[in-house]
């Protein structure tokens, strides 16, 4: 838990990881940096994807795999860029957020896991994938005229332009705000209706061991998060982790797309009941 924690805090030391800044340069590179240190290859898939509001942004998916040659293989992946404005919240609407859970907590949820991957060493093929410019979809209070699926536009990307022709994974996990203190994760429909057996297995093995008050086994209205790009468009059964607030007006994390998201509201024990029941579930795919 303290690594990941430390994961995510670099990411947001950075500053917030807006696509054409600096910042979200010198993020890319570190993050790419680090999944060097632990995965059998990286590539970087560069791109430039247009906004809703003109912008062309330059955009990296960062992906790291583990035994690059196995058929058998497992997708992890979460957003590692951040919103550029505070749309949900009352002051400085216009400005970036530091996206401490919104962002940098499933990277850092990930990047442990491939340290620990790259230390047990097992028998399975692990891609995980930092998706960019997932975070930069149209305001609802925008004036400019509605564009469709503004939201994740790194993840609807990659499967429209794979690097690797027919890449097939078993399953996919998507990560989404996952380290705020007493996150509540529910049975959320896009995933319920394209990977429920995933949905139950995950949910299972979180439970058995010990994070039950964390994975609700309550289901709750489809979102279109990156998983739902991936099941649509590139046909892999995936599903998302996802903070769902019973009381937040938006249903998600309270402070979601506000200045409040920020490291103080990072909790490692989230981060570890995340990262330990992802890898309780790789491990149990071994020779399955
Ligand atoms: C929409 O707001 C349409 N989907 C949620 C995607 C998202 C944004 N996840 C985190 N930030
Ligand atoms: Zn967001």
């Amino acid at each position: 838990s303290d690594s990941a924690f430390a994961y995510v805090k670099a990411q947001v030391d950075f500053g917030p990881r807006v696509p054409n800044t600096d910042s979200h340069r010198r993020c890319s590179a570190w993050l790419s940096e680090q999944l060097k240190r632990y995965c059998d290859t990286v590539i970087v898939q560069s791109f430039k994807v247009r906004a809703f509001d003109g912008n062309d942004l330059n955009s990296k998916n960062i992906v790291g795999s583990f035994n690059p040659d196995l058929g058998n293989r497992i997708l992890l992946a979460a957003h590692w860029d951040t919103r550029p404005f505070a749309d949900q919240g009352d002051e400085r609407r216009n400005e970036p957020i530091d996206g401490a859970n919104d962002g940098a907590s499933g990277v850092g949820v990930l990047l442990e896991v491939a340290r620990q991957l790259a230390e047990a060493n097992p028998n399975l093929g692990v891609d995980i994938i930092f998706f960019d410019s997932e975070d930069y979809g149209q305001p609802d209070d925008s004036p400019l005229p509605r564009m469709e699926d503004s939201y994740c536009l790194g993840p609807q990307y990659r499967p429209k332009n794979p690097p690797v022709p027919g890449y097939k994974a078993r399953h996919g996990i998507l990560l989404d705000m996952v380290g705020a203190q007493y996150a509540t994760f529910t049975q959320e429909g896009t995933s319920m209706q394209y990977a429920p057996e995933l949905v139950d297995q995950v949910w299972r093995t979180a439970s058995a061991a010990g994070f039950g008050s964390y994975f609700l086994f309550e289901r709750t209205k489809p979102i279109i998060d990156d998983h739902f790009y991936i099941n649509r468009i590139a046909g892999i059964k995936c599903i998302d982790v996802i903070h769902y607030d019973f009381n937040s007006g938006s249903n998600f994390w309270k402070h979601w797309h506000t200045h409040d998201d920020t490291i103080d509201k990072i909790d490692r024990s989230t981060l570890k009941a995340v990262g330990q029941t992802l890898l309780e579930v790789l491990f149990r795919e071994i020779g399955s």
